[in-house]
């Protein structure tokens, strides 16, 4: 452990506890987990009145999750899982952070806390302002803050200097605000969240099938004789989908799990809404899990094709009818390398063709993925390969059969659809066009890597964040930083203190927004608002709970505040017409977006409406050829040389994203902290190393000459493929090289970072000042980066 920085941290590695792995997911320990976080945030009163809200048809979105409810009449009274009663109590929270906090902690000591303690430290009740020059944050009156962001902007030399970015919280009205308004101003800069996480899921889609989302709703879950889970952790990231999974083997689905790790909701789930959960043996998920190496899966997949077409297990009327390139991808795939196959999965050809008869056995299948196949440099080509396979027995547009890409944030899919997308298709510009009589520009915005390029190189000069952690989530957190502190001014709307407020430009701006479970009132009286889950369902949320402070306004407030101050009456749109009102937004949204005609009316249903899927409704394609695409892929295989392993960096049981709830990774057995490192004990020995050891985490890319550290993990040894090492986000992001993305997509490789593990102490040296990630230890670069610019 480094000395001197240490002092404040929260929790130390010494308290580190170790158990066996979990067999089971959910059972009695969610539900009393579930209402300790809850009441010990927010009392008996405040417990009962959002967790009985939660996710019902008049209620409000869990704002975890994007995974979709059950049909209204088929919800649960207490329709949430553990970890949405973890997000429900972190917002609704009792403990504030008021000026007299931000008086009493300067930004260097708020600086040196960690994430975790910072997140607990409550609401933020008043806007906030650190000046230039200045060390500590004063509040601000909201019309000054307005003028203050207003007048930064009109100073840009160029509209393009500005950066919005989006996190997947923002509801549907926010969103469409906050895209018009930076349209009007004049950029297409829209980084949001999404450019880290589903992209390649977007980008694979919208060329094989013509729309970047998923093609099912919840009932062909339930109908599926076959589901295929591949880079999912859904007992921890979507735990509402193990009642799902219950409910589909039930009635007689397989389940196929593809993950390095043995998960342990893929492995058995006890449902706390039934006796059998709370007090039985629960249900098995899988009835096979493919232990898999990080990134083989373009591999496995282009293996399953090929077993697929040898046994001509094919739907030749759906490919005659439906699709194009069919025979390319079938000479393509016939010709597979099984040595290459086997050595890139780590799995053997048996285990291959055994799980491949699964796939043969069903007539209906639906593929679910999530961040495992996403944040790969060959990401795009795997998710189009799983495409190829959908398309192959003609899973697509039936009845329990599709593809399914799980997305993260409640209502990250909402805000693509209503326009936060920095390469939004000219038609969508065509409309706003049309509605409200100004051009936008059209050539495309940054997503979130080039933003962070531009702001690193100088070509920005202002950062707003609606919502998000925007250092945190990022690559190469010391570059980020950097490139943070770099700009002239940076402005957060946020609910709760996060890293991203003390990494500044010279001016900075907290805003501090009501949230989900809160009442939005406005000047015409009560409002609700609108998101879109996962499988495309778009429904009203209305938040239970008096305001966290009387001086906090809603996204929708703040957005028009700050379009009015940066752009006036330019091109007449009623900035306060929408914040007073925001059927008036809605109104726009029916006629700017496709597929929201009849908006308004559509949405307020119980249950709210399913925007159109071509190929899921009617086996449309629109895409150039009109046709579902074949894309044969070659594989492409990661080297990682030897005394290396590939590092995925992922997410315990205790967090959402960057917000840390609380040190107890429960299925994984870590209790007391977060600084671990998850290898196969062969490779423990084979680098020298003992299980216990505290390690450093060291990548050298080669396209960069910067040796990137993070310090002080604890090994743990793990049931992991040889080869394979895991560890927690966003501590290990400082690993991640900002110009190491997927190809087509731009998304970071989180999931394929090539490391070494050396002896703690030995790699990386701590830095004189700056900050801590989440267990206190310093973020360091051995060499501190130059700007590198690959064009
Ligand atoms: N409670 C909670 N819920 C959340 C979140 C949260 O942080 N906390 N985050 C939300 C967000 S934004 C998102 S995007 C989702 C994320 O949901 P997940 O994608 O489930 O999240 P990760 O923890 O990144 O888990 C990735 C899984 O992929 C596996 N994996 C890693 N590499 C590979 C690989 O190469 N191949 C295969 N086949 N598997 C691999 C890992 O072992 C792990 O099980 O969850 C959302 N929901
Ligand atoms: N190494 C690595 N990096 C990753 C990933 C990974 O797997 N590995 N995953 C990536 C993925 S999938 C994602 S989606 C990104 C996530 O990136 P972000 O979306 O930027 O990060 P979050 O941690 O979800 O943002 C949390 C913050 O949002 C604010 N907030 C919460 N609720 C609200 C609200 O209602 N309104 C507003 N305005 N603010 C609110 C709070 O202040 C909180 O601190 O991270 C990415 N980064
Ligand atoms: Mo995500």
């Amino acid at each position: 452990m480094r000395a001197g920085k240490h002092d404040v941290r929260d929790y130390d590695e010494a308290d580190l506890d170790i158990e066996k792995p979990k067999t089971h997911a959910a059972g009695a320990t969610a539900v009393a987990v579930s209402m300790k976080r809850a009441l010990g945030h927010m009392g008996p009163v405040r417990t009962a009145k959002t967790l009985l809200d939660l996710n019902q048809a008049e209620g409000f979105d869990c704002m975890s999750c994007a995974w979709p409810d059950p049909d209204p009449g088929h919800r649960h009274v207490a329709e949430f899982c553990e970890n949405g009663a973890k997000a429900v109590a972190e917002e609704g929270t009792t403990t504030r952070a008021t000026p007299d906090f931000f008086a009493a902690h300067s930004i260097a000591d708020l600086d040196s806390r960690t994430e975790h303690w910072l997140g607990q430290q409550g609401r933020i009740t008043h806007p906030m302002v650190k000046l230039p020059g200045a060390r500590y944050y004063e509040p601000i009156e909201w019309d000054d803050a307005f003028r203050l962001i207003g007048d930064q902007l009109m100073s840009l030399a160029d509209p393009t200097e500005a950066i919005f970015y989006t996190s997947g919280r923002a509801s549907n009205e926010s969103a469409f605000v906050y895209q018009l308004f930076a349209r009007a101003f004049g950029t297409n800069n829209l980084p949001d969240c999404s450019n880290m996480c589903h992209e390649s899921t977007s980008i694979a889609l919208q060329e094989s099938i013509g729309i970047g989302k998923a093609s099912v709703t919840l009932e062909d879950v339930y109908a599926a004789e076959l589901i295929v889970i591949a880079g999912q952790n859904p007992g921890t990231n979507h735990p509402r989908m193990l009642s799902a999974l219950e409910k589909a083997k039930q009635n007689g689905a397989k389940i196929l799990s593809i993950n390095p790790l043995r998960e342990a909701g893929l492995v058995n789930f006890k449902n706390p809404q039934t006796p059998r959960g709370m007090v039985g043996p629960g249900t098995d998920i899988s009835d096979m899990h493919l232990p898999i190496k990080v990134n083989g899966d373009l591999a496995l997949f282009q293996a399953f094709g090929s077993l697929l077409v040898e046994w001509d297990c094919i739907d030749h009327d759906f490919i005659d009818r439906h699709t194009n390139g069919y025979e390319d991808w079938k000479a393509h795939v016939t010709a597979v390398d099984w040595d290459v196959v086997t050595s890139s999965t780590g799995l053997t050809r048996e285990q291959i063709t055994d799980a491949a008869k699964m796939l043969r056995d069903s007539k209906a299948t639906v593929f679910c993925w999530a961040m495992g196949l996403t944040q790969h440099r060959n990401a795009v080509a795997t998710i189009k390969e799983v495409t190829n396979l959908a398309f192959a027995q003609g899973n697509i547009g039936k009845k329990g059969a599709g593809l399914f890409p799980v997305r993260g944030h409640s209502n990250v899919q909402g805000d693509r659809t209503m326009g936060i997308w920095e390469r939004v298709p000219q038609h969508f510009l065509d409309s706003i066009q049309k509605e409200f009589g100004f051009d936008p520009p059209r050539e495309h915005g940054h997503d979130t890597v080039d933003s962070i390029r531009a702001m690193r190189d100088g070509k920005a000069q202002f950062f707003l964040g609606l919502g998000g952690n925007f250092v945190q989530a990022t690559p190469d957190t010391d570059v980020t930083a950097q490139a943070m502190r770099n700009l002239a001014m940076t402005v957060h709307i946020s609910t709760k203190i996060n890293r991203s407020h003390l990494v500044t430009g010279d001016t900075a701006l907290i805003l501090p927004t009501l949230g989900r479970t809160e009442k939005d009132v406005q000047a015409t009286g009560p409002q609700w608002i609108s998101v879109e889950d996962s499988t495309c369902s778009v429904h009203s949320s209305r938040g239970p709970l008096k305001p966290a402070s009387e001086h906090l306004r809603s996204e929708v407030a703040i957005l028009t505040g700050i379009a009015e101050a940066a752009i006036g009456d330019r091109y007449g749109i009623d900035w306060k017409g929408m914040r007073d009102d925001y059927r008036l937004i809605r109104e726009h949204i029916s006629r700017v977006v496709p597929g929201c005609a009849g908006y308004e009316v559509n949405v307020r249903r119980p249950g709210g409406f399913i925007l159109p899927h071509p190929p899921r409704d009617s086996r449309t394609f629109e895409t150039d050829s009109g046709k579902g695409e074949f894309v044969a892929s070659p594989i492409e295989v990661l080297h990682v040389p030897d005394g290396h392993l590939l590092l995925q960096t992922l997410r315990s049981h205790d967090q959402f994203n960057t917000t840390i709830y609380g040190l107890s990774d429960r299925y994984r057995g870590i209790e007391g902290g977060r600084r671990v490192v998850f290898l196969h004990r062969d490779d423990i020995a084979a680098l020298g190393f003992q299980d216990g050891d505290f390690v450093d985490l060291v990548t050298r890319w080669e396209d960069d000459d910067i040796e990137r550290c993070a310090s002080n993990f604890r090994i743990v040894e793990y049931d992991t493929p040889r080869g394979c090492a895991a560890a927690y986000y966003p501590e290990t992001n400082p690993l991640v090289p900002l110009d190491s993305t997927a190809m087509e997509s731009n998304c970071p490789t989180s999931k394929s970072v090539v490391i070494q593990v050396v002896r703690a102490g030995t790699a990386c040296e701590p830095v004189g000042h700056g900050h801590q990630d989440d267990t206190g230890s310093d973020w360091s670069h051995k060499t501190h980066p130059q700007p590198h610019h690959l064009s």
